[in-house]
């Protein structure tokens, strides 16, 4: 009795240890439901369908330049919570991992969500198969599950200054994927939001600024494949004076936002859209 009491504590100061150090185990954050996400996702969630959009949609390079991110700029101007959504993916046999990297005085960095693959289970949300065009089955002896939409984590309280970067682990739960990297080296295929740190070279990460959330979509595929850019969709909320920081609308006077938020498309970093209706229309256009 004394050996299983000593094992579980054992078992927790480990799991502990490991969340500390920022080595994320599978079971490092807890996924929360959207029935658990706070009223202002809530009541936006069917909202971000339109930043899923469609398999397989190849964007034109213009689009997919004028979405990327900037990691220099990607950082908190004062302290906050860092929630973690995920949207969607069409990712079809791939099933992706993602990480999160925070560098401050310190990194801090660790996995997410394990399997970013939507879950069959939760064919009954409405617009289900707009989020989730080809859900997945939990796979046996894995301790990461699909997802549902809305799942979201909270990675952590982060200081201001810190910089974030989020990582695709292309495939993972299946072995991953890899290729050659420019040395000619055999790594294997780690999306980051900076293409500089991408083994192809390519750019595999576009983001949008969303009413006051970032909404990122990554391309899975080396080389890029499809260059679709939905393979996983997420939401982050960093707080509304963090995220219009980040996308370049600062200050904030209120009779002026509609202007800003019209106006922040010309500057490279985040493009928006003011209404849903808008992000149909000119995804559509792509
Ligand atoms: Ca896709
Ligand atoms: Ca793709």
């Amino acid at each position: 009795m004394k050996n299983q009491l000593f094992t579980a504590l054992l078992a927790a100061l480990t799991l502990g240890t490991s969340i500390l150090s920022g080595n994320a185990s599978a079971s490092a954050f807890d996924i929360k439901s959207r029935d658990q996400s706070p009223d202002a996702f809530k009541s936006i969630l069917q909202e971000f369908r339109a930043f899923v959009g469609e398999e397989a949609k190849t964007l034109n390079p213009e689009t997919i330049k004028a979405k990327q991110v900037d990691l220099s700029k990607l950082q908190l101007k004062v302290d906050h919570d860092v929630n973690v959504f995920f949207i969607g993916e069409t990712a079809g046999g791939y099933r992706n991992r993602l990480d999160f990297k925070a560098t401050d005085s310190t990194v801090a960095s660790g996995k997410i969500f394990g399997d970013t693959s939507c879950n069959t289970g939760d064919k009954e949300f409405f617009n289900f198969s707009d989020f989730c065009p080809n859900p997945n089955d939990p796979l046996a002896n894995k301790a990461d599950k699909p997802l549902n939409v809305g799942d979201w984590a909270n990675i952590g309280s982060m200081k201001a200054g810190t910089n974030l970067d989020f990582l695709l682990y292309a495939n993972d739960i299946n072995g991953g994927i890899s290729g050659k990297d420019k040395s000619g080296n055999t790594v294997k295929g780690i999306w980051s939001l900076n293409q500089a740190l991408n083994p192809d070279g390519l750019q595999h990460a576009i983001a949008y600024y969303y009413k006051d959330y970032l909404v990122m979509g990554f391309e899975d595929l080396w080389g890029g494949g499809d260059k679709d850019y939905n393979d996983t969709v997420f939401a982050i909320d960093i707080g509304k004076e963090n995220a219009r920081y980040v996308a370049g609308i600062t200050p904030i006077p209120e009779p002026s936002a509609t202007l800003a938020l019209l106006g922040i498309a010309g500057l490279g970093l985040f493009t928006t859209r003011r209404r849903i209706a808008a992000v149909v229309k000119a995804d559509s256009a792509l």
